[in-house]
């Protein structure tokens, strides 16, 4: 499934609007796509996982490859082929950047990592 953008009405705050962001997780790779998401406060992102078992949780800038305390983290989502109809979404509440990455064995130090609303 391709990344999109897709506006959608709120009731939140009356006319606001949110849009809802989709990263695609160990599709072809050992990748987040894309790895890098800009969004705004009351969007949310969804993460959709691929085969075999990856897992997407907050990390730090200083600390990219591992999980600060309190941070999200979706476990790891088990999957044989193709999409798994398990997903993890998050909603921002803020524009500060959210570093995260996968958890899964040396997925990290491969290059599993990704920025949502990057500096
Ligand atoms: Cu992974």
């Amino acid at each position: 499934m391709k990344s999109y953008t897709l506006p959608i009405v709120s009731s939140l705050l009356g006319s606001a609007y949110a849009a809802s962001h989709s990263i695609d997780v160990g599709e072809g790779g050992l990748v987040f796509s894309p790895n890098s998401t800009t969004a705004t406060v009351g969007d949310t992102v969804t993460f959709h996982f691929y085969p075999r078992a990856h897992g997407v949780a907050r990390s730090s800038y200083s600390k990219p490859c591992a999980a600060i305390d309190n941070g999200f983290n979706s476990g790891f989502v088990q999957v044989t082929s193709g999409e798994s109809a398990t997903t993890f979404t998050i909603t921002i509440n803020n524009t500060d950047p959210i570093w995260y990455y996968c958890p899964q064995g040396d997925h990290c130090q491969a290059g599993m990592v990704g920025v949502i609303n990057p500096p």
